[in-house]
């Protein structure tokens, strides 16, 4: 890549980052995505943290500010009606916190993330990661106490994993039988080709879902004692894993206990193995109505470094996915017969999980393994844009343009410029 061409691509992230500020909160892209999105938002920040490292913080600290009193951090935060997208917050009826929202969580990132910030500006950030860290603490606490299940979290609805229409969750939507739940208008597909996004046996479950817990007032308690939808995620295990390890650094750097902290890594440490499938020796979910292991090689098995987890098996089937697929990683392994090139988490490539799984490996020893990764990364964006997802086989660009966790990522760890320094 030329030097002109890094920095026109340098230019372009940073403007798709301030073309995506709402002020205060970054969407994740005009129009699909109206409002805060959880992830994105931290993505966004650490973005943010390249050239505006207050912006940044503001980012994570809007984010916080829509905490429930349960200590749950919603998956979207609604801060302004928009008729672009559904379900809005009249379909969630959740008003249990602050801010109009969502009634589920989302993988929390915020914590790795905010480390991140933070040791850019550690002087200067210092009282705003004190007045944080609590919240942070709570949200995880609420994990814990909530999404728990022998050390491994599970999800109550695909939404929560972010990795929507995944093939991990087709066990546990099979079970449902979305009866009642009526007519609505998707809004997606008027913004998407419908080929790129969840089919509507898939909204229909989305929908149904959302209306139970509406019900129940997205209370916890009442929705622990009867929901139908239970998946043990890789996504949610390895990064709440990971989440805790930064959390615990950051209290005791801060000079605040961290023993609460350790007792989760450790239980979560156990937990987490859990997820092996003794099949085929791979991380997968775990439908938990029926115990059973998905089957899926996804983008999030190979979180695991990301965790602290060292494995060798999913080393092999990494080099295996570097030498046979263009543009890793696909989001559903391209041997699988439920692979599709364009929709979605079904098997497209996503820059967000491509950067974790190629931090997990830098920290973890794996220099060559993570500059591979990061290469193609890079070279997969300059080639085809900013999109919200790639086809694994041609690169083509799918779902949303000008996408903030796309421009983020590029500007914090693909783009060449991160090498320069
Ligand atoms: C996608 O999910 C939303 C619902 O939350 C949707 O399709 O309407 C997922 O890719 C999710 O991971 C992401 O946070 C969200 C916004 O980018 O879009």
């Amino acid at each position: 890549m030329s030097a002109s061409d890094k920095i026109a691509l340098d230019d372009q992230a940073r403007a798709i980052l301030r073309g995506n500020d709402r002020g205060g909160y970054t969407v994740p892209t005009d129009g699909l995505y109206p409002y805060q999105w959880n992830w994105d938002s931290a993505f966004a920040a650490w973005g943010f943290a390249t050239f505006d490292i207050d912006r940044a913080w503001e980012e994570v600290e809007t984010l916080l500010s829509g905490q429930w009193p349960s200590g749950m951090v919603p998956h979207i935060l609604f801060h302004r009606e928009d008729p672009g997208y559904f379900p809005g917050p009249d379909v969630w009826g959740a008003s249990n916190g602050p801010i109009p929202s969502s009634g589920i969580s989302q993988p929390p990132v915020a914590a790795p993330f905010m480390r991140a910030i933070w040791e850019q500006d550690r002087a200067a950030g210092e009282a705003r990661l004190r007045a944080l860290l609590p919240k942070l603490v709570a949200w995880h606490r609420w994990f814990m106490r909530w999404r728990n299940r022998d050390g491994m979290i599970f999800i109550a609805h695909p939404w929560e994993a972010g990795r929507d229409n995944c093939a991990d969750w087709d066990s546990a939507m099979a079970m449902i039988d979305p009866v009642g739940v009526g007519e609505y208008t998707r809004r997606d597909t008027s913004h998407v080709n419908p080929e790129m996004r969840p089919t509507k046996e898939d909204y229909d479950r989305y929908i149904w879902l959302v209306q139970r817990g509406r019900r129940m007032g997205w209370d916890d308690a009442t929705m622990a004692a009867d929901w139908p939808f239970q998946v043990a995620d890789p996504t949610m295990t390895f990064i709440l894993l990971r989440a805790h390890r930064d959390l615990a650094d950051m209290l005791e750097a801060l000079g605040e206990a961290r023993g609460e902290v350790d007792a989760w890594i450790r239980e979560m440490e156990e937990g987490a193995l859990r997820l092996r499938n003794p099949e085929t020796g791979f991380f997968d979910a775990i439908n938990l109505a029926t115990m059973e292991h998905t089957g899926h090689l996804t983008s999030a098995s190979y979180l695991n470094w990301y965790a602290g987890i060292e494995d060798d098996a999913m080393l092999g089937h990494l080099e295996h996915c570097f030498e046979t697929v263009r543009y890793p990683v696909p989001s559903l392994a391209v041997t699988s017969p439920d692979f599709n090139p364009k929709r979605y988490w079904r098997g497209p490539t996503w820059g967000i999980m491509n950067a974790l799984i190629g931090i997990g490996l830098k920290d973890m020893g794996h220099a060559g393994h993570a500059e591979t990764l990061r290469d193609l990364t890079a070279g997969l964006i300059a080639e085809h844009g900013f999109a919200e997802y790639f086809d694994p086989q041609t690169g083509g660009a799918a779902g949303g343009g000008t996408f903030t966790w796309t421009a983020a990522v590029w500007l914090a760890w693909a783009t060449p410029s991160q090498g320069d320094s």
